[in-house]
């Protein structure tokens, strides 16, 4: 398997996911900052354009984060990173919708590629104001529905990889405070090995 990724993009929480697994993968960085994600050679692999995305060993590619989570969880059901009922395990892929489709763009893909969202230069203060807005509120929703110490309770699960990223970027990324409950997970989830392993191979490239 190959894990298409750019370091401390969303792709990190597979990334994290891929390491707890523990089985053997390949990372083949695309370097977002030089725009190569919309260049003919990833457009071929990829037509959205975007990481993260798994090329499996059959030849065939997943994206989407939720999609990759939940596949690369399901073929390992022995890494237990899904609850076993079944209403629970519809709750991890509730929280990883609403961050992969909501929160991510509404409140952090706008505010990180203002140039995307504004009129012009003197429109960016108030896509950014929106994006920070939002953001707040999101926050405010996953810290209600956050059961600790992980998302879903006592299991650590792929839902937490999602929560990860989205914590990683309000600390560096953003001047928005995290609420308590996603501090406390936030340093949970840098001491976690598999993460603490995404990070230092990501800073290699
Ligand atoms: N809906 C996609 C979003 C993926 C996405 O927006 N990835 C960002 C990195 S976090 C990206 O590739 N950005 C490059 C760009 O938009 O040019 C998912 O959940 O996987």
């Amino acid at each position: 398997m190959k894990l298409y990724f750019a370091p401390g993009a969303c792709s990190v929480g597979l990334h994290a996911i891929m390491n707890e697994i523990g089985k053997p993968f390949d990372l083949v960085f695309v370097n977002t900052k030089e725009a190569d994600n919309l260049k003919p050679a990833y457009l071929a692999i990829n037509p959205k354009g975007k990481v993260p995305a798994l090329l499996r060993d059959n030849g065939k590619l997943l994206t989407e984060f939720p999609t990759i989570a939940m596949y690369l969880a399901k073929s390992a059901p022995e890494a237990k990173l899904l609850p076993a009922d079944a209403g629970d395990e519809a709750e991890v892929l509730e929280l990883m919708d609403y961050i992969c489709g909501t929160v991510h763009p509404m409140g952090y893909t706008r505010e990180f590629r203002v140039g995307r969202f504004a009129k012009d230069k003197d429109d960016e203060a108030r896509v950014i104001a929106q994006a920070t807005e939002a953001r707040e509120g999101y926050l405010q929703v996953l810290e209600g529905a956050f059961k600790g110490p992980f998302y879903m309770g006592e299991q650590f699960t792929v839902a937490d990889a999602a929560l990860f990223f989205l914590e990683m970027w309000t600390v560096k990324r953003t001047s928005t405070p995290l609420p308590p409950k996603l501090a406390a997970h936030y340093q949970a989830m840098l001491a976690r090995p598999s993460v603490k392993k995404a990070l230092e191979t990501e800073a290699t490239y």
